[in-house]
């Protein structure tokens, strides 16, 4: 029997996820991959992409709500917790389509990813059944425009990078949003990416008018995300295909896709797989003063 291999599309509301999901399958679609998507967000009643497995067919939270008196939050929560106790309903649905590539679309409650037990269990039962997965994460750009909210997405993506303990990419999402707030941006966006020296962003933080009474706690989230030295994001336009090139080159190294034998090797595959052989510009996939035309360089 074939491994399947696949991705989980996590990351907070409205950061582009099912957008993504949608996007990303015709793209892996076009290069011949064999994709489908399950939704697994109870809440996501109004899908943009045929679902081949939709975790609404077992439960929604509008239901939860209504039938167990619960917010919108702890509907959902129930719901992932009912979802971990009817993995063999999941497992059975899935197994219809053993052998494609996996596209899940996750909810959007951060504590599913970065507290909460029973989401990583439902990926545990998952990787023991044999899915071969990783995590790409969205975090939307506009975080990037005060640097308090930079630092809480940035504390936001290892909590659940150490959290979920799996293989993990970390996407910007939205950046063609960025020109936006241009004029707002402390730093280039390489600067967001690559997570620079988090000294320059500690020192906007000592200055910004909300985040200067807490020196010595802004010292220390800066020293704790400095000694893990593990995030990092790469940008996303949706509609821009160099962008899904290079984010395709790291989820198929993430879950170990590429060394699969057997997927078609045409033309844009080739060039898709060629990772780490453009110049930065072109890794970035952006023409890099549209982000930063009013901002410093580091
Ligand atoms: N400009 C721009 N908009 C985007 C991009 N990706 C997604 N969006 C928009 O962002 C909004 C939210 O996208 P969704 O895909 O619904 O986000 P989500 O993370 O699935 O949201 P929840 O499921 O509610 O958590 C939609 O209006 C999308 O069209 C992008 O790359 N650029
Ligand atoms: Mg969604």
């Amino acid at each position: 029997m074939p491994a399947s291999f696949g991705q989980l599309v996590m990351g907070p509301p409205g950061s582009g996820k099912s957008t993504y999901c949608k996007e990303i399958a015709e793209f892996l679609k076009s290069l011949g991959r064999e994709v489908v998507i399950v939704n697994i967000d109870p809440a996501n009643d109004e899908l943009i992409y045929e679902a081949a497995v939709d975790v609404s067919d077992l439960i929604t939270v509008e239901d939860v709500m209504t039938h167990k008196n619960l917010g919108p939050n702890g509907g959902l929560i129930y719901s992932i917790e009912y979802l971990e106790k009817n993995f063999i309903w999941f497992h059975e649905s899935l197994s219809k389509f053993k052998g494609k590539y996996f596209i899940f679309d996750c909810p959007g409650q951060i504590e599913l990813y970065t507290h909460h037990n029973s989401f990583k269990r439902i990926v545990e039962k998952l990787q023991g059944a044999g899915f071969k997965l990783c995590a790409v994460y969205l975090v939307d750009s506009h975080y990037c425009n005060e640097p308090g909210k930079f630092i809480s997405a940035l504390l936001m993506t290892l909590s659940a990078m150490l959290h979920m303990e799996m293989p993990h990419i970390n996407i910007l999402s939205k950046v063609d949003m960025m020109q936006e707030f241009a004029d707002k941006l402390p730093f280039s966006l390489e600067y967001f990416t690559e997570v620079m020296d988090l000294n320059y962003i500690l020192e906007c933080l000592q200055e910004d008018k909300f985040t200067k009474k807490y020196k010595k706690l802004n010292a220390a989230i800066v020293d704790l995300l400095d000694g893990y030295s593990l995030v990092s994001f790469l940008p996303l336009n949706i509609k821009d295909k160099r962008h899904l090139v290079q984010v395709k080159n790291n989820f198929d190294k993430a879950n170990g896709y590429i060394y699969k034998a057997g997927e078609k090797t045409d033309v844009q595959a080739l060039l898709a797989c060629a990772v780490g052989s453009q110049p930065e510009s072109d890794r970035l996939g952006i023409d890099r003063d549209l982000y930063s035309a009013s901002t410093h360089d580091l």
